[in-house]
């Protein structure tokens, strides 16, 4: 499995893991804008330490509920930090939001990825990923954030997530991006209740669309909390487990925000399947 980037391509035969950088003005509380950048570039550089392949820059919470961000707002969180830390190192930069301004300039910056939980359906975003060059990640999303979580309902939720992907996968392609620069996320916990998302990790292998690497982001999820009963503070172990479970179901990239434990779960779930682990 193969991810073609800007001016390279990333190998996903051995699957990697995406760390996760918010920079949402609560993640890095107090002191004014050059600590917050540098507290950033910090934290991001740690994760590249620990091993993190990718790095996903975030300026936008899309947690259900959160409030909207201005272009503006969403411009001067990131692209410091992507600028600076595109100076700092050459592990692939991933840009997550939903507005083609922000892809576009973030692109610019030094964002190789444009990692979009809308799967580029905003007015424009296909257009800007396309003119980009970046690669892409096409997620699944029932609903918008505000208001996902309220009533998640499936038929088959599977058959309704691949359809969907195949769907952007072919918009995709005829706005002029290539199979070879996207990858498919199903969205876990995003318009889906715990049975949902368990379906979808159970099934990963069903999501394929062609030769599509496939991301899973589960780190801290609420999912994680239905099933344990734990605060977002205490869901590591849960975590390390379902990405385990995901690497030995077919994923090619890990979206994490606890980078080390993440690597480790990672090597392990590899070791078992090159010794020809089986499902039972
Ligand atoms: C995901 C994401 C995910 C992708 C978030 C959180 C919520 N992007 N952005 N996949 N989740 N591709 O991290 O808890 O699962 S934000």
């Amino acid at each position: 499995m193969q991810l073609h980037l800007p001016g390279r391509v990333l190998d996903l035969s051995d699957p990697i893991v995406m760390g996760v950088l918010n920079v949402t003005p609560d993640s890095f509380s107090d002191g004014g804008r050059y600590t917050a950048v540098d507290a950033a570039v910090e934290r991001a550089l740690r994760m590249v330490e620990e091993g993190a392949l990718l790095l996903d820059v975030g300026g936008e919470s899309t947690r259900p509920g959160a409030p909207a961000v201005s272009l503006a707002d969403e411009l001067d969180r990131v692209l410091p930090v992507i600028e600076a830390l595109s100076r700092r190192t050459t592990v692939p930069i991933s840009i997550d939001t939903r507005k083609p301004e922000v892809m576009e300039a973030a692109v610019a910056a030094g964002a190789s990825l444009i990692n979009d939980v809308a799967a580029l359906r905003a007015p424009g975003a296909l257009a800007a990923a396309a003119r980009s060059g970046a690669a892409v990640c096409l997620m699944h999303m029932q609903g918008e954030p505000g208001s996902m979580q309220l009533d998640p309902r499936y038929g088959d939720v599977v058959a309704e997530v691949r359809q969907f992907l195949a769907e952007r996968v072919a918009a995709c392609n005829a706005a002029g991006i290539a199979s070879d620069r996207l990858v498919l996320d199903p969205g876990i916990g995003f318009g889906k209740r715990l049975e949902h998302n368990l379906a979808l990790l159970a099934r990963l292998h069903d999501l394929r669309v062609g030769a599509c690497p496939l991301l899973v982001g589960v780190s801290r999820k609420s999912m994680l909390g239905a099933m344990l009963g734990r605060g977002v503070t205490d869901r590591l172990a849960g975590g390390v487990a379902v990405a385990t479970a995901a690497v030995l179901a077919g994923a090619g990239i890990i979206r994490t925000h606890d980078v080390a434990p993440t690597v480790d779960a990672v090597r392990v779930a590899m070791a078992l399947r090159h010794a020809g682990y089986a499902s039972v």
